[in-house]
């Protein structure tokens, strides 16, 4: 007899509900091909439904005075710290990131949470001084109102939670819509909501397709802003969509990330953060290395070094404590990354190692690929300027820092840059000139940390952070107020 599936629904208003028409979609693990469970397969009348709780919810959350607000997210980072292995391991399942990075994903909700819950306890304004007698100036954050958080399958707990808790602690409340691929984790987060005490309405989950339901929502007119992780061309018809009603939008899209190894660098350390970063989460971070940017006295020794290390990575199911590299999130994803390597041989570059699909024994079952370096990659090849987003990383020649930083300012993102070097004045000049919204010294492309402003220049997005105190920029509204305590009428610039 076949299993039951699980079958899971959508978060409104408080309550548990299947999709207005009842429709649902599977949802498998990439490393087998399994069925997990049932989601709903919702549409605009489901997005109707959980604009108009989180409107119903707004007013009851926005007067919650914010230390308030505050207690519900500690409860929230307790509650994800005692079920982050379970969690974690529903993660792998769903996604495929091997289980320490799925804890490591989880970690990232919980230092969340107690952020934004201590910023129930700040959220500073402004008082400055009146040019006038007796009147007082002062600047304060009001809410937008109903924020759409529309979150990607590569960080499916860490992500909504950067979004949600960052939105509801300025007294936002919320419609998330998670990626059709990992809907199971973000509905975990929700429930650790849930069972913290969060009214009804004030956060609220919609599963389904970008087309149902991410669109409907940043058209609805109730919603006033909306918080995007994805891709460019999607983020772009999000952006050209919402423009219409002027509403306020964030976009956090690709990168081309690179890392600068300079001929006196720490070889053994920079290999470790280039292993890390190219590989880590097979590549799938919008902040994985895909370029490898390497002076050229130590270009052939590094190489050589990095395929001895890289043909040592072990691919498996990311549950199986020896794996190193899980797989991709698709077959689909899986041919869209192969197809790079006849653009890479056709623009001139080597494949040195892997290329090609792994499907050895029980990999057979699911979307793995080999651990790929093209060397003799010219930086304006396709494979040095498209974010690939899966274990692929390119090899650049450069003589000198300031070719370096030139060939990592020349894509179209600005994510992430790292150099590797232990000349102070190469790292300081680094530091200064990557155009990147993150950079590293001594240390990958990846591993941000959640106090400090998580974004990118140019491409990658359209100037907003998450995270930090970046955050609470995009979320919340200015409201100067003036209050007049000398009882005539004072008129700013001409009395005095
Ligand atoms: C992403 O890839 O979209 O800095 C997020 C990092 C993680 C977050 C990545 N803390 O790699």
């Amino acid at each position: 007899m076949a299993e039951a599936q699980p079958h899971y629904q959508n978060y409104i208003g408080g309550a548990w509900v299947d999709a207005a028409d009842g429709r649902t979609s599977e949802n498998r693990d990439p490393a087998t091909g399994k069925v997990i469970g049932l989601f709903p397969h919702s549409g605009p009348a489901d997005v109707d439904r959980a604009v108009a709780a989180a409107r119903a919810a707004l007013d009851g959350w926005r007067l919650t005075p914010a230390p308030k607000r505050g207690e519900i997210l500690y409860r929230v980072g307790h509650l994800l710290t005692e079920r982050k292995e379970a969690i974690a391991r529903l993660m792998t399942r769903e996604m495929g990131k091997v289980l320490v990075e799925a804890r490591g994903d989880v970690q990232e909700g919980i230092d969340m949470a107690y952020y934004m819950a201590g910023e129930g306890r700040r959220l500073f304004g402004a008082v400055v001084p009146s040019e006038l007698r007796d009147k007082a100036a002062l600047g304060v954050r009001e809410p937008l109102g109903v924020i759409a958080c529309i979150t990607p399958w590569n960080f499916p707990l860490a992500i909504p939670s950067w979004k949600t808790m960052a939105a509801l602690i300025a007294g936002n409340t919320v419609v998330l819509k998670p990626a059709t691929a990992t809907p199971l984790s973000a509905l975990k987060l929700v429930e650790v909501f849930a069972d913290a005490g969060l009214p009804p309405g004030v956060l609220n989950l919609v599963c389904g397709t970008g087309s149902d339901v991410g669109m409907p929502l940043v058209q609805h007119p109730d919603v006033a802003g909306i918080s995007f992780t994805g891709s460019n061309d999607v983020g772009r018809q999000v952006n050209v969509a919402a423009a219409q009603d002027l509403k306020r939008v964030t976009l956090e899209l690709g990168g081309k990330n690179a890392i600068i190894v300079m001929d006196d660098a720490d070889l053994e350390l920079a290999l470790d953060g280039i292993l890390w970063s190219a590989f880590g989460t097979t590549g799938q971070r919008c902040t994985a290395c895909s370029r490898l940017i390497v002076q050229r006295g130590i270009r052939a020794t590094l190489e050589e070094r990095l395929l001895a290390r890289v043909a040592q990575l072990r691919l498996g199911h990311g549950l199986d404590p020896d794996t190193d590299v899980g797989p991709l999130i698709n077959q689909a994803q899986r041919e869209r990354v192969h197809g790079y390597m006849a653009v890479a041989q056709a623009d001139g570059a080597t494949i040195a190692c892997g290329g090609a699909a792994a499907t050895a024994g029980a990999l057979a079952q699911g979307s793995f690929y080999q651990p790929t370096v093209l060397t003799g990659v010219r930086p304006t090849m396709r494979v040095a300027q498209e974010e690939i987003f899966g274990p692929v990383l390119s090899v650049i020649e450069v003589a000198t820092l300031e070719e370096a930083i030139a060939v990592n300012n020349g894509t179209r993102y600005g994510l992430s840059s790292a150099i590797f070097t232990r000349d102070i004045n190469a790292a300081q000049t680094a530091m200064r000139d990557l155009d990147t919204g993150i950079v590293y010294v001594n240390a990958g492309t990846i591993g941000a940390e959640i106090q400090l402003p998580f974004g990118g220049t140019r491409g990658t997005g359209n100037g907003h952070r998450e995270a930090g105190m970046g955050a609470l920029e995009f979320f919340t509204e200015w409201k100067a107020i003036y209050i007049d305590y000398s009882g005539r009428l004072q008129r700013a610039q001409i009395d005095c």
